[in-house]
């Protein structure tokens, strides 16, 4: 049994997806990011940063914090969603990229297209840009397969559940898919999933997974 704690956001989301998809027993506890939750001492307990998402895990007595470190962890413990093992190199760099690059990238954008924090320029133009490049190396990385990492067309790994649910803001930070032809082609083959679609709803329903 494992708690997840966690809000309706991509960072969020990409861990109920994994345990969606393996299946495992869990409880969703929200931390309303809006009302401050996540500042409070008894959730600092389990997530020394302040972020969702985190979880404990009740076999082992562990806790633990940030999307990557939970996913890599539980899909290693689960043995499942990480590929072959010659595709290891592979799953790290593109979770690295969605965690240092495209997270980063795309949430700053948020902050002036969809919350009106304005940045100023060159700042917000600069930033638009390097989301736009993000997205076109993640097109010409899907141009012939359908998941990011693996041999032939690829396999379904925590890399794909990492990086789908922030395109799913794609409305936020105001990106037409129909530029990203392959980017768009495999978000919406991971929107079928019902894994994905029951962990998209976590903690909560919010709204339908927006399609282009
Ligand atoms: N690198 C962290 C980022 C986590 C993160 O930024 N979480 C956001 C929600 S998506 C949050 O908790 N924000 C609340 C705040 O900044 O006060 C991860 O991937 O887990």
């Amino acid at each position: 049994m494992i708690d997840l704690y966690t809000w309706t956001t991509p960072n969020g989301r990409k861990v109920s997806i994994l345990l969606e998809e393996l299946g495992i027993e869990y409880k969703s506890i929200g931390i309303d990011l809006s009302k401050g939750a996540q500042h409070q001492p008894e959730f600092i307990a389990v997530s020394p940063n302040g972020k969702i998402p985190a979880v404990h895990d009740y076999a082992s007595g562990q806790s633990i914090m940030e999307s990557g470190a939970i996913m890599l962890w539980i899909a290693e413990r689960e043995g499942r969603f990480l590929g072959a093992p010659e595709d290891r190199p592979h799953v790290l760099e593109w979770l690295m990229w969605q965690m240092s690059a495209q997270g980063p990238a795309l949430g700053r954008i948020h902050q002036f297209a969809k919350y009106g924090n304005p940045l100023g320029e060159p700042a917000e133009t600069n930033f638009r840009k390097e989301g736009a490049r993000l997205y076109q190396v993640l097109d010409d990385r899907l141009q012939d397969r359908d998941y990011v990492v693996g041999a032939g067309r690829g396999t379904y790994t925590i890399v794909d559940m990492a990086i789908w649910p922030w395109v799913s803001r794609f409305e936020w930070h105001q990106t037409d898919l129909s530029k990203y032809p392959s980017v768009s082609r495999w978000y919406k083959s991971l929107a079928k999933r019902p894994a994905v679609q029951r962990g998209y709803d976590q903690p909560h329903f919010v709204n339908e997974i927006p399609l282009p």
